[in-house]
């Protein structure tokens, strides 16, 4: 049943008449909406409906994303020139309970975030300017919550980018074989399999304390980066993950979806490939605003990230593909499959192009 946009609205202390809510937007997990209000000279809304199978426990995750934006808020506040508002995410608070959610009459939670007007979102980058522009926003934001006060933000997946906890579950989902699937994607199995002990290297560091725990957004994928209509980016959204993790899961995460010259899901894997200027943009941009918080290690294993974080979503969309397609938002039957094998050839264009990929990081961290 479509849910009531008009009635849950109404639930939260937003200024505007509710005029018309319509689904907005690209993202796999939660259901948004963009709120159109009646006034002109009021705020629009994003509105979303919380997918609690992926996040167990909402009122935590809510809690972090709390403390992170009243963080970034005021921080932006403090810099000359900028605008809080249109950089950063702003939560409306519940009417009545001033918390940051609400529930409705199935239990589902919701919660609001004034919408940011006019802005550009990329699924594909195809200038070094946005790459760089990219890079910048999203070492700023690391920047920024470096000295977030208070206790460490809640896990709200735990073990989200541990690589040996996902090959646990990958490993289990093989053996149960749920929907018969596993005879079929061998070949990719094996590509997986093989690449194993090289991909829990940066867990191994950690470990032996050579690069610490930040507090890493850990969705840096670039369509979560928000543009003004001059291509600046003003900020990156999509803060449920904020949560402990090593530099290398933003910086990995956000090459491997800026550098593919094909989208995530793409029918043509010829089209799939890295596009070492966008690499070397990102890295300039966001080595600007975090280079000189990072340590010797962490810089030196950056280019070790794209390949991880490339390796871990292939490890998941395979995962889920076995699985029964659980997880993931699919549009047809071998959606998740089709992403596997963008994620595989992406990861064999990386592994070609490495010697590259540590020169450029060496260049500019010299
Ligand atoms: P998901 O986890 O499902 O990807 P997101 O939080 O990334 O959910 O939101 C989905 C989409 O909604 C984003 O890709 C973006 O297009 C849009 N969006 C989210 N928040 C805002 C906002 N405050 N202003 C404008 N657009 C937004
Ligand atoms: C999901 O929420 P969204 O669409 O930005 C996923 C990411 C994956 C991405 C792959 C919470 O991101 O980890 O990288 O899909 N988010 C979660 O497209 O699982
Ligand atoms: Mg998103």
């Amino acid at each position: 049943m479509e849910p009531d946009l008009k009635k849950i609205f109404s639930c939260f202390d937003a200024k505007g008449t509710f005029l018309e809510g319509k689904s907005f937007g690209p993202g796999h997990i939660h259901d948004t909406y963009r709120i159109t209000t009646a006034e002109k000279d009021c705020d629009d809304y994003i509105l979303q409906r919380l997918n609690s199978n992926v996040f167990k426990d909402i009122p935590k995750l809510q809690e972090n994303m709390e403390r992170v934006t009243v963080h970034l808020w005021k921080k932006i506040s403090e810099t000359a020139g900028s605008d809080p508002k249109r950089e950063c995410l702003t939560l409306i608070p519940a009417a009545g309970s001033g918390r940051s959610f609400i529930t409705d009459n199935e239990g589902r939670y919701w919660r609001m975030f004034i919408f940011i007007r006019d802005h550009r979102s990329y699924e594909r980058v195809d200038s070094q300017h946005k790459a760089f522009e990219g890079g910048r926003i999203t070492g700023r934001f690391q920047a920024m919550l470096a000295d977030l006060p208070g206790p460490p933000l809640h896990e709200t997946i735990p073990d989200f980018h541990n690589i040996a906890r996902r090959l646990d579950t990958f490993h289990q989902v093989i053996r149960r074989d749920p929907a018969g699937r596993a005879e079929s994607v061998r070949s990719e199995i094996a590509e997986i399999t093989s690449r194993e002990e090289e991909m829990k290297t940066i867990l191994r560091l950690g470990a032996r304390g050579l690069i610490p725990l930040r507090i890493t957004h850990n969705d840096t994928k670039f369509n979560n980066i928000l543009f003004d209509q001059n291509d600046r980016a003003l900020l990156i959204i999509d803060l449920d993950t904020v949560m402990p993790g090593y530099v290398h899961y933003d910086f990995g995460d956000a090459i491997r979806t800026a550098t593919n010259r094909a989208e995530e899901d793409s029918a043509d894997l010829s089209a799939v490939s890295m596009d070492i200027d966008i690499y070397r943009a990102y890295a300039e941009g966001f080595m600007s605003e975090a280079g000189n918080t990072l340590n010797k290690t962490e810089t030196e294993y950056l280019p070790l990230a794209p390949k991880l974080l490339t390796y871990i979503m292939a490890t998941r969309f395979l995962t889920d593909f076995i699985d029964g397609d659980n997880y993931y938002r699919t549009r047809y039957p071998l959606h998740n499959l089709q992403r596997v094998r963008v994620q595989l050839t992406l990861l064999r264009d990386m592994e070609a192009q490495y010697d590259n990929m540590v020169q450029i990081i060496k260049n500019i961290a010299k």
